[in-house]
């Protein structure tokens, strides 16, 4: 029997299967990725075959091929990496300018973690219903800019007043979308209010555990109506980092990487060499300050000596 895996918490896995019957499931066997060791082998979003016994309990015997998963870093001092989630077809980030503030930098890292997984992202503004003053319209309208001038699509959401749920609604039909944003920007109360019935409650005791070292890893999917499901990963912001090299950095910031087509040097860092197109654009305010900035402040993880950025 077939079945997709929709709930992980330790060692268990909930599989689906198309009959529509959840089986709680246990793994037999083993199954390894090339070159990295998982704390959890089989991921939400896989397809597995699994054998049930004649007591009803089930195993997973087999996974498909992934198109795609996304990991993260067990716990800081481990060599091991965690499966957050497999096939998925885009992420959205919820990020929210006031109550609280999102930074931008941690919505650049998000986005070049996606470019880098080739996974298509989109960007959820909510709470817009308390952005009523005049210059916090006029920082929604510069940040939405911002980001749909690079080709990121912005959607507006508030959870109060109802706006852009059904364009939200619209952009998740039919995919299967990881969901993520820090905390108290309102995740939990958009997926309560998707998916009527639900009720996720709006403060998860996981929230408190993020920077444990023996934080149990949960994800879950949970379907929409008009098809489709949301990955929910409570306790996991963004992805955490993959581990990029100095010169792939530029790539997962499609703007930098086409103005990079310009710099007199292959190796550019743009940073501090002569003919640096990359530069010259931020000079003519073509690239925005504070892409430059997460742009080096992910360069500084991987050398800290260096692209240390001296005012962020
Ligand atoms: N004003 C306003 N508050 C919201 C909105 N969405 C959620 N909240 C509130 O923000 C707080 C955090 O929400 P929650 O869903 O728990 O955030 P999470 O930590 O991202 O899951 C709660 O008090 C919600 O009622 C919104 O669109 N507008
Ligand atoms: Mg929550
Ligand atoms: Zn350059």
């Amino acid at each position: 029997m077939t079945g997709l895996v929709i709930r992980n918490t330790g060692s268990a896995y909930t599989v689906l299967t198309p009959e529509g019957i959840e089986y709680n499931c246990k793994i037999k066997g083993k199954f390894r990725l090339k070159g990295i060791r998982t704390t959890n082998p089989v991921a939400v979003g896989d397809h597995v075959e699994i054998a049930v016994q004649p007591d009803q309990s089930a195993y997973i015997t087999a996974i498909e091929p992934r198109r795609n998963y996304i990991i993260r870093r067990a716990s800081n001092l481990s060599k091991e990496a965690h499966i957050i989630a497999a096939n998925l077809d885009q992420t959205f980030l919820i990020v929210t300018l006031t109550h609280p503030v999102t930074s931008t930098t941690f919505i650049d890292r998000f986005l070049s973690t996606s470019e880098a997984y080739r996974i298509p992202a989109t960007i959820v503004i909510n709470k817009v219903d308390l952005l009523t003053e005049p210059d916090d319209r006029e920082l929604l309208d510069a940040v939405t800019y911002l980001y749909t001038s690079i080709g990121y699509p912005v959607i507006h959401t508030s959870t109060k007043t109802g706006e852009g749920i059904d364009a939200l609604s619209r952009a998740l039909a039919n995919r299967i979308t990881l969901l993520s944003g820090n905390s108290g920007v309102g995740k939990t109360t958009i997926i309560n209010t998707l998916i009527p019935g639900l009720e996720l409650r709006t403060a998860e005791i996981s929230d408190v555990h993020l920077t444990g070292m023996h934080t149990t890893t949960f994800s879950e999917m949970y379907p929409l109506r008009e098809g489709g499901y949301i990955v929910d990963t409570p306790g996991v912001r963004g992805f955490g980092t993959i581990d990029f090299d100095k010169y792939q950095v530029a790539h997962y910031f499609p703007e930098i990487f086409r103005a990079s087509a310009n710099c007199r040097y292959g190796n550019c860092t743009h940073t501090h060499e002569p003919g640096c197109a990359v530069l010259q654009a931020l000079d003519n305010q073509e690239i925005a300050q504070s892409r430059y900035t997460s742009y080096l402040s992910i360069l500084s993880d991987i050398e800290p000596s260096k692209y240390r950025n001296g005012n962020s």
